[in-house]
């Protein structure tokens, strides 16, 4: 056992006593040795047999038993007596007070060993094992943590029972008073099950209730010990277990994936120190300073309350009505437009911890940090067009993405990069880093990779797991702390708040998905559904009647950083007050950066998206206040969104104060989207190979093998399931129909090879399949001999690019022989994602 003293000199990282032949209390575990204990009247047997019947011997014989429990009781008794004086005074108050001006250090708690474990037992009996009670607590054991094992439940070779075990020989007819009878009250089997199913929901999360989980790990790869003493860091090739949650904002719990929204982007690490959630986003701003605004921002944005319109959509006038007027949403907005908020697929898009937060190394200094997560796969979004329609034809688009690309070994991973930079850095730029509606430009603090996450399993039950993970931005562990950000200081408190209500009660943290790996214990008790039967009758601390434990860790426990607050301030402030700092009120200069960062084809999609947004504003006055905002930013993106709504330029809106007139930085292209194109593989990419009688089978069969081998997902399309014959005289098989899997739920497309095309060109929704992998820019490859269907689906690039012409690097029109040879080229094209040059207002086709 450690020395209370001196933490220290602790070899052992448990804080559990080794109860493993407990030692005698004399020998304290660092407290002062025991006095002698003073003699104590003996209790009559009765006394002592009243409360120890059964104890200690299973025998028959009732006076036998009151024998055994009597010699126990003596020795609990005798055993608590020596326990308690062993720690005859509370020895760590003094450390509790400032004295003389000496801020004190927490010690660790002062504790002993019992010399017979029944002195912290709760009952003698403990010892009578039954099938139901299994044998007594393990000496320092919480056994509710550890692995998810536990708690799977798998009904093979199983008859169906009652919640109560009751096996239940009818599970098709409830129980009636004769044949056409009415029902029984009686039938208990029924009204178990209907009301268990009745209670089924509950409530979904006020903001982020749509989401899709997986388990995976985190792996350290870089050292990072100097900056931080956090688990997951403190070895180079460590990992540690994860629970990842991807989420919508806006919508309800069945809304669409590919709205146009901002994307939740919450990990929630298992570490050997206690749970850490990093509770992210994929933008890293937000579109507020203060939580006092959290409330108006979600209300504006969530459908009206009158007639609960739209949807899982910021397109109406309550959002934007309260988005002009509040200017310090500008760079958030700017954001939202653009096509980080249409992301491809969760595996394809950032994550950002938003805040600033601190790390703290092993001496207690703190370094402040912004952490990213970055996909290895590349930063990819839809097309607006694509992402409505997908909405229609899969609404599950980007769940379904992420559990087949886990299910088929695709395991998505992402890259953890910080950013670190001291208080005196911040100090001197012209932002504030606790306003969240401002990022670190990476030209200041460049990203560093400390380390990756992979995620690899998907969930065993989507309400148990994902819906029932509690991520709190309040759970953090030593070597991670707190930054003043006042919008984080909210948070901090709301999530605890929110998973009380969404979860029934204060034991959230004991639902298997949100129990740490590590051991619980503490002198918190009681409330709805308590699933730990804590030992013993000391539920409080300091105590000395279970030797004093759980005690307090001290210097192992974590600890605050220690801030100097007032230092901060300028004198005549006073230190109770509702403002926000001065650099808190330039609004415009990062939504500037933002713009300029911007390639052509991301400027046309967000002037693209304000006109999309701002058309669906019914209100005249707060279409015009926006493009006034807007004006702000960019005098041509508010006369483009201006001409497109038909509305005269209005006057700009005042500012609080100007931009900053010499920005650190003016352009920052690690802020456009094509800026991470990935490392080149395909994982997940669904491409369709169109099929119809005729189809050159061993030209169409080699590109299938080839992309399967890289990871792609291809598929056969065609016009009814079942088989297509060839024009060797062999079979392919259909394995989606163009109507039930439409053109955008695939990335990439190939024409028929042979003389399938002409059938297709004949169908008005092959037509359309081909004309839509057009518009949205997606690679085509087309045999020579397909090129009809090309013509009629308006593709006439395709004929320009057969006769020599066309700088489509998405285009691939081939003589049919060299079809079989052109995966390569055609994998690169899917790797680039689209051609946006293709792209044309409005679409050519
Ligand atoms: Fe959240 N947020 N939030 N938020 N948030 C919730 O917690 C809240 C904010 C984020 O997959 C809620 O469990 C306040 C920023 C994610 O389960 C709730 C404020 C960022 C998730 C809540 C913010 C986020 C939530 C709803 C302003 C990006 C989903 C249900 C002070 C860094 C986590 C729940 C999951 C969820 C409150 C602002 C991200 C109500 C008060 C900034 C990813 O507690």
């Amino acid at each position: 056992m450690t020395d209370r003293k001196d933490p220290a000199k602790s070899s052992s990282k448990d804080p559990a006593p080794n109860e493993k032949g407990a030692g005698s209390a004399k020998q304290s575990m660092g407290g002062p040795s025991a006095k002698p204990r003073a003699a104590r009247p003996k209790r009559s047997l009765i006394e002592r047999a009243a409360t120890a019947l059964g104890s200690g011997t299973s025998s028959d014989d009732a006076g036998v038993r009151n024998l055994a429990a009597a010699d126990r009781l003596d020795a609990k008794f005798d055993a608590t007596e020596a326990l308690v004086a062993a720690i005859p005074e509370n020895v760590n108050k003094p450390a509790e007070y400032a004295l003389r001006g000496k801020v004190p250090q927490p010690p660790q708690g002062a504790t002993a060993k019992p010399e017979n474990l029944d002195a912290t037992a709760s009952t003698i009996t403990e010892s009578n094992e039954s099938e139901k009670n299994g044998d007594k607590a393990a000496p320092g054991e919480n056994l509710n943590q550890g692995p998810l094992q536990k708690h799977r439940a798998d009904s093979l070779g199983r008859a169906l029972t009652t919640n109560q075990g009751v096996p239940v020989g009818d599970n098709q007819n409830s129980l009636r008073a004769g044949l056409r009878g009415p029902t029984l009250l009686e039938d208990f089997i029924l009204r178990e099950k209907i009301t268990h199913f009745d209670h089924e929901r509950i409530p979904e999360r006020v903001v982020h209730a749509r989401g899709s989980g997986a388990h995976g790990y985190f792996e350290c790869t870089e050292d990072i010990t100097s900056l931080t003493k956090a688990a997951p860091f403190a070895k180079v090739g460590k990992r540690t277990p994860v629970f990842v949650r991807f989420s919508t904002v806006a919508g309800e719990r069945g809304s669409a994936d590919t709205v146009r929204d901002v994307r939740g982007f919450a990990v929630k690490f298992y570490t050997d120190e206690g749970n850490w959630d990093l509770v992210g986003n994929n933008i890293p701003v937000f579109f507020i300073q203060d939580p006092m605004k959290f409330p108006d921002v979600v209300h504006a944005v969530k459908p009206e309350p009158h007639h609960q319109m739209p949807q899982a959509s910021s397109a109406h006038d309550t959002f934007w009505d309260f988005i002009s007027l509040m200017p310090e949403s500008i760079h958030m907005v700017m954001w939202q437009m653009s096509d980080r908020a249409i992301p491809r697929s969760y595996r394809t898009m950032q994550g950002f911890g938003v805040h600033t937060f601190r790390l703290v190394n092993s001496a207690g200094e703190a370094t402040l940090v912004k952490f990213h997560w970055t996909p290895v796969l590349g930063t990819h979004s839809l097309d607006w067009d694509e992402a409505v329609k997908i909405a229609g034809a899969d609404p599950d688009f980007h769940r379904r993405d992420l559990w087949e690309a886990i299910e088929g070994g695709a395991f998505p991973e992402y890259l953890l990069q910080i950013q670190t930079f001291t208080e005196a850095e911040a100090e001197a730029w012209s932002f504030d880093v606790l306003d969240a509606t401002k990022i670190v430009p990476e030209e200041l603090a460049p990203l560093r990779t400390v380390g990756r996450l992979v995620l690899n399993r998907n969930p065993d039950n989507f309400f148990a797991e994902t819906e029932q993970v509690a991520f709190c931005t309040q759970h953090i562990v030593p070597g991670i702390d707190f930054t003043n950000d006042p919008l984080l200081q909210g948070r901090n408190f709301s999530y605890l708040d929110t998973q009380l209500l969404r979860l029934g009660g204060p034991n959230f943290h004991e639902i298997p998905i949100n129990a740490p790996v590590v051991q619980v214990h503490n002198n918190q008790r009681d409330g709805f559904h308590r699933q730990t039967i804590n030992r013993g009758r000391v539920n409080y601390e300091p105590n000395s009647l279970a030797g004093g434990c759980p005690f307090q860790a001290g210097a192992r426990g974590f600890a605050s950083v220690a801030e100097r607050l007032l230092a901060q301030q300028a004198s005549t402030e006073p230190t109770k007050l509702r403002a926000k700092p001065e650099k808190f009120a330039d609004h415009y200069t990062q939504a500037r950066l933002f713009w300029a960062s911007q390639t052509p084809i991301e400027r046309e999609h967000i002037a693209r998206a304000f006109r999309f947004e701002l058309t669906r504003v019914q209100t005249q006055a707060i279409r015009e206040r926006m493009v006034a905002m807007l004006r702000n930013v960019d005098e041509g993106l508010a006369a483009r969104v201006a001409a497109d709504l038909g509305t005269p330029l209005p006057e700009p809106l005042s500012m609080v104060v100007p931009p900053v007139k010499a920005p650190e930085v003016a352009v920052s292209p690690a802020l456009s989207l094509l800026a991470r194109p990935g490392d080149g593989r395909i994982l997940g990419r669904r491409v369709a190979i169109l099929v119809a009688d005729g189809v050159a089978g061993a030209g169409a069969s080699a590109l299938y093998d080839a992309l399967l081998l890289a990871g792609a997902v291809p598929r056969y399309v065609g016009q009814r399931l079942g088989v297509v014959r060839t024009a060797e005289g062999d079979e392919l098989p259909v394995e989606v129909t163009v109507e039930a899997a439409p053109s955008v739920l695939f990335d990439a497309a190939v024409l028929p090879p042979g003389a399938g095309a002409a059938a297709l060109a004949r169908d008005g929704l092959a037509v359309e399949f081909v004309q839509l992998q057009y518009r949205h820019c997606k690679p085509l490859l087309v045999p020579a001999s397909a090129a009809s269907l090309a013509v009629a689906a308006g593709v006439t690039a395709a004929a320009a690019a057969a006769a020599g012409g066309g700088d489509d690097p998405g285009l691939l029109v081939l003589p049919d022989d060299e079809v079989a040879a052109a995966a390569p080229a055609f994998i690169k094209a899917i790797a680039m994602h689209r051609a946006w040059q293709r792209q044309t207002e409005p679409p050519a086709v």
